[in-house]
């Protein structure tokens, strides 16, 4: 089934939700003008977007909760190629945080004359798919996603928001950036949380004592984003996203892929990530992580 065209917007092959996204907004991005001090999270979605609305700010502002208790993640970390940047961009404060689902051919020209950082996070794409699936369960803004295989067969055909996770995250592994990019994984990022905050605390220069990093780590975990409704997506109305029928925050783990996919639909879909990413030099582990299984049963 294609995608409905009352739903999603096509932009330079990509399938984006009309809901959050309109020509103006994706010309705003474009001619974006990012500055020396910026920094940009980009993921694929479903990876760990909301994570950094809610690390950043606290990072940035030495631990102060207020920001993340107070302001929408929407309007504290918007999106750049979102209808909401053009309207709380004039009040960011500096430095200024933002996210992108965007590849890298579609950043501003800005990204490459200023000094912006990127923090680009990537998590194992059967749990993406995974998340993706009851995420479209709840937004309605999105189209129905159909049957578990339905779903893997336009996500592995890139018949999705944001087009094929293996070709975004292959624009984001050659990058003009050096050493202004920052790889996380949200792999990393469960298993160590205070750890990826330190990284995240290093790549901008910003020095943290434990006591900063301790309040960080635990305003970031999973059960107190879920009730931090300024991060758990609650405040939008129930007709735009149902968290009854799916939380936004809905488990917050990793290898939930095992309780969706038949050993024939993880046989297909291997295969065809695994092919697609042949040719990149990195080993498997590094762009398709997943935890080491217990050492023994
Ligand atoms: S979106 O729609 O692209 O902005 O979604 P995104 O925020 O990238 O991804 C949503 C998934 O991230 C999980 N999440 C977290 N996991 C662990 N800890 C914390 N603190 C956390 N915050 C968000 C969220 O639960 C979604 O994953 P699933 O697997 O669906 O639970």
């Amino acid at each position: 089934m294609e995608a409905s065209e009352e739903k999603y917007l096509l932009h330079r092959g990509l399938l984006l939700p009309r809901e959050t996204h309109t020509a103006d907004s994706l010309t705003f991005a474009h001619e974006f003008e990012l500055r020396d001090d910026d920094i940009l999270a980009v993921t694929y979605p479903k990876s760990g977007t909301t994570w950094m609305q809610e690390v950043l700010p606290l990072v940035l502002n030495g631990g102060d909760l207020t920001p993340v208790q107070t302001i929408p993640n929407w309007d504290r970390v918007p999106w750049l190629e979102e209808t909401r940047l053009a309207i709380v961009a004039e009040r960011l404060p500096t430095p200024r945080a933002l996210v992108s689902h965007l590849p890298y051919h579609l950043m501003p020209k800005s990204l490459d004359s200023s000094k912006a950082k990127v923090i680009y996070v990537s998590r194992n794409p059967k749990d993406v798919m995974v998340s993706s699936y009851h995420f479209h369960k709840m937004a309605s803004f999105l189209d129905d996603p159909g049957t578990f295989h339905e779903f893997m067969d336009k996500f592995l055909q890139g018949k999705v928001l944001f087009g094929k996770w293996t070709d975004h995250v292959k624009s984001w592994r050659h990058t003009e950036l050096g050493d202004r990019i920052l790889y996380l994984t949200y792999e990393e990022m469960v298993q160590d949380l205070r750890g990826s905050v330190r990284r995240v605390s290093d790549f901008l220069g910003r020095a943290l004592d434990e006591e900063a990093m301790e309040r960080i780590a635990a305003q970031c975990c999973f059960n107190n984003m879920k009730t931090n409704c300024m991060s758990n997506y609650s405040l939008v109305p129930q007709d735009i996203m149902d968290n009854s029928k799916s939380p936004f925050l809905r488990k917050g783990v990793t290898g939930d892929w095992r309780n969706h996919f038949s050993a024939e639909q993880e046989a297909q879909f291997s295969a065809v990530i695994s092919r697609e990413m042949e040719a990149e030099e990195l080993s498997s582990s590094l762009w398709c992580p997943e935890p080491s299984p217990p050492a023994h049963q």
